[in-house]
């Protein structure tokens, strides 16, 4: 132990914050380690681009474009995390044998047993997601709300196989497997009919739904945006379809990533608005820089926001937190282990603030207090709790293994 934690330890217990007792909380939440960072989200069962309304750009070198190289490279940013993790995967990430090919409305769990095995190795559960986006059988953009019946169909048999995989995971992990449904169904000028689209979009997603699961393992959820790039006008998956629709369908959850709202939006502050009414709710916490663009998450106010009220609405076992976005211009090992680690940092924050005597002094009016102290505790030093976290966990603080990266990206990504 530290003499700086030893003296950041006794600071914080004087504000009536227990140290051990946050970091020992932290250790246990798992947050979702997507893993399309690693290949611009391209996954292995397509050559062509990435389409849907999301881009990425730039082009550093070393990309993983086999399941090894994925996984390897999970893995190398994964022994730089603290902490707990799981895997988020997405259907286009199917590993076939060699000469194998199935479409997305075929994919069977033995598609996933590489990722399985990559779970079991380090205790972790799996999150997964349907692909309805860089694929042909999109029709003019639209996915489950394409006027055309053989395509909704089509994506109708994908959400179920992928219903069917997700419970496979469940079972083989022991952690329930949160599936998100995010398409990018939308317009990109004014359409002439708002509601058709979401009256298919309702009958598809109810349709994937009526698929048999046992709630406990499977947790779908519906994913809203407010626009992508070419359907800025109009997207059939809007906040209040999608919100609406998991308020009204048992077992579903909605799901919120931050970079799909207008800009002055917060999801912080839906949090407990969602808390209030549902179970359980999921996130993806990326950061739009002006726009919904998937920069690499980073310990920034609105983070701290959304982790602050995760801890303060006694909700870590109640949120599901995800992490999405991708970045091709840096390092891509890096940018997991800054948005992984700015994550566990906002949570660990979160869970080293007074939130009792805090929310004491609200409900007693005492605003002036409240500012004042809330401004107090911005100072207090967290560095020295997250560097004695990370040392517990085995992974060294800041800074350090930024030069692993550098060592792995010599040795291995340059070479590929
Ligand atoms: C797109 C959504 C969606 C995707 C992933 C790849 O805007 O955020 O969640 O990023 O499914
Ligand atoms: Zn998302």
């Amino acid at each position: 132990m530290s003499t700086r934690y030893e003296s950041a330890k006794e600071i914080y217990a004087s504000f009536g914050v227990d140290t051990e007792k946050a970091m020992e909380t932290l250790k246990n939440v798992a947050i979702a380690m997507h893993c399309w960072q690693g290949d611009d989200v391209i996954g292995f069962d397509h050559d062509g681009p990435l389409t849907g309304g999301i881009q990425t750009t730039g082009n550093y070198p070393g990309k993983a474009t086999t399941p090894e190289q994925l996984m390897s490279d999970m893995e190398k940013a994964m022994s730089l995390i603290p902490g707990k993790k799981k895997l988020n995967v997405h259907a286009c990430y199917a590993i076939f044998e060699k000469g194998e090919f199935c479409d997305r409305d075929k994919l069977e769990p033995k598609h996933f047993k590489k990722w399985v095995d990559l779970a079991k190795k380090y205790g972790m559960g799996i999150d997964f997601n349907p692909t309805f986006f860089s694929h042909p059988k999109i029709k003019d953009g639209l996915s489950l709300s394409s006027p055309d019946k053989a395509t909704r169909d089509f994506w109708i048999e994908h959400g179920k196989a992928c219903i069917r995989i997700s419970e496979y995971f469940a079972k083989e992990t022991g952690f329930p497997c949160v599936m998100n449904i995010w398409t990018g169904d939308g317009f990109k000028d004014i359409p002439a009919d708002r509601m058709g689209p979401r009256m298919r979009y309702k009958e598809s997603i109810e349709a994937i739904l009526a698929e048999p699961f046992d709630k406990n393992l499977v947790k779908p959820c519906v994913e809203s945006k407010v626009f992508g790039i070419g359907v800025e006008s109009y997207t059939t998956g809007s906040a209040e379809f999608s919100l609406t629709f998991a308020a009204t369908h048992d077992g579903c959850l909605p799901l919120m990533d931050n970079g799909h709202y207008h800009p002055t939006e917060v999801v912080s502050d839906k949090i407990p608005a969602l808390l209030t009414f549902f179970p359980e709710v999921a996130l993806h916490v990326t950061r739009g820089v002006r726009w919904d663009s998937d920069h690499v998450l980073i310990l920034d106010d609105e983070t701290k926001e959304i982790a602050k009220e995760i801890v303060r609405c006694d909700a870590l076992d109640r949120v599901y937190i995800a992490l999405d976005y991708f970045d091709a211009s840096i390092n891509r090992i890096a940018a997991w282990v800054v948005g992984m680690r700015s994550m566990q940092k906002a949570l660990l924050s979160a869970l080293c603030t007074p939130n009792a005597a805090l929310k004491a002094l609200q409900d007693e009016n005492k605003l002036t207090e409240l500012l004042v102290m809330q401004e107090e505790v911005k100072t207090l030093p967290f560095g020295d709790i997250w560097a004695e976290y990370c040392e517990r966990c085995g992974v060294s603080s800041d800074k350090a293994w930024y030069d692993e990266v550098v060592k792995y990206e010599n040795e291995v990504l340059l070479k590929r």
